[in-house]
């Protein structure tokens, strides 16, 4: 009993001090953002009694009864003045759920609600659910689209790893109580939807990943862009490519838009993550772009290469050399938050500002596609500095 109680008070001490440990930004060289340094979530924020029995009759050595592997891939949202993020956690036993953590001020402090979010069904049971992206419509509902994972029916006997990704989508006004619709019909597999937070010619519009297979991007040439009748029966009739994929850059082998874009005065500014392929594996990188107000599919600027990518600790995980990203917050004051995640493992924030952003998206050179293109906007950069 002595023992029970001893592990259990050290262990709430931990638990405390890490909830309770304030963050510190550090400006990246570049100027772009500040990166916060510590994680803001992790598995060690998980709740107590989400994992552990908590009575000693039934669990006298204090044992752990459920495993968190990993907190990543939040949805953001500022909602009646809460910073809350919807975290894909990932149990020991590989199933993701989603959870809403909150924090007083978006970049410390963050402690999950009292218990998981409870995601309705929709047809055949998802075997996992995950990357939330959480938009405030113009319809006055809270969306959230997710990735809906379930065994492709089709796989040979013996193939247990073929699955089918589609689009869940549920919608709530309290992000408690979850209405969920049903998943988005499309011809291809789908991965990384985002809702546009604007009707559209009075219909919703949706940023799509279309994908041969469940990791393969394949014939999809990018982010895609469709217009939705109903979303409560949505449906991809048409979709065009909004931010294709390149040879030779870091978004070869696949990209997904990350949060819903930010609407500025210049145009709608997007966050994604770009995917290549390398001897050491596939790196996953942050990248921005905009376009149009009137247009929210034509992209009108876009800067080379990456915006953030895996750096130090960042760089190690359970899917290493990986930051994604699928939520940001505005603050009234223009500052923005960028939650991203590292190698599939914890959560991070980056504190910046849409001006930043918007200086920084119009003002980086666009990829000129070669080496020699690379070489002449340093050149400009050096001319330009040599007439100071
Ligand atoms: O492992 C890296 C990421 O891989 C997938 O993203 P994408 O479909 O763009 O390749 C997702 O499973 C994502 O959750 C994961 O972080």
């Amino acid at each position: 009993m002595v023992v029970f109680e001893d592990k259990l008070r050290i262990l709430k001490k931990k638990h405390e001090t890490l909830l309770l440990h304030a963050n510190v930004p550090a400006e990246d060289p570049s100027g772009w953002y500040n990166r916060y340094q510590y994680p803001v979530l992790t598995p060690d924020h998980i709740p107590l009694n989400w994992r552990y029995d908590l009575n000693p009759g039934t669990n006298p050595r204090l044992l752990l009864r459920y495993g968190i592997n990993a907190v990543f891939n939040a949805g953001a949202i500022l909602w009646e003045g809460r910073y809350l993020l919807v975290a894909r956690v990932e149990g020991f036993d590989r199933k993701s759920f989603f959870a809403i953590a909150e924090s007083p001020n978006g970049t410390d402090n963050f402690r999950f609600w009292e218990r998981p979010v409870f995601m309705p069904e929709w047809g055949e049971p998802t075997t996992n659910v995950y990357d939330m992206r959480l938009v405030a419509h113009q319809d006055g509902w809270i969306y959230g689209i997710f990735c809906a994972e379930r065994k492709d029916p089709a796989a040979l006997p013996g193939d247990l790893s073929s699955a089918i990704a589609s689009a869940g989508i549920a919608r709530t006004r309290d992000l408690v109580n979850w209405e969920r619709l049903p998943d988005l019909e499309s011809v291809s597999q789908q991965r990384n939807v985002v809702l546009h937070p604007e009707f559209i010619d009075g219909k919703y519009a949706l940023y799509t990943r279309p994908q041969d297979g469940f990791i393969e991007a394949g014939n999809g040439g990018g982010i895609g862009w469709a217009l939705v009748d109903d979303i409560t029966h949505a449906r991809v009739s048409r979709e065009t490519i909004a931010n294709k994929r390149h040879y030779h850059t870091i978004k070869e082998l696949k990209n997904g838009e990350g949060p819903a874009p930010l609407k500025t005065s210049k145009g709608w500014l997007h966050l994604a993550h770009g995917v290549r392929n390398c001897a050491a594996g596939l790196r996953y990188v942050l990248y921005l772009y905009m376009t149009s107000l009137d247009e929210p599919w034509r992209v009108i600027a876009e800067p080379a290469g990456y915006f953030m990518a895996p750096q130090g600790e960042e760089r190690i995980g359970d899917v290493s050399n990986v930051l994604f990203s699928n939520g940001w917050i505005r603050k009234e004051d223009g500052t923005v938050l960028i939650y991203y995640a590292s190698s599939d493992s914890r959560t991070h924030v980056a504190s910046t500002s849409e001006d930043i952003l918007l200086d920084y998206c119009f003002n980086t050179a666009p990829d000129g596609m070669t080496s020699a293109a690379s070489v002449g906007v340093i050149n400009d950069i050096i001319n330009r500095n040599s007439q100071i």
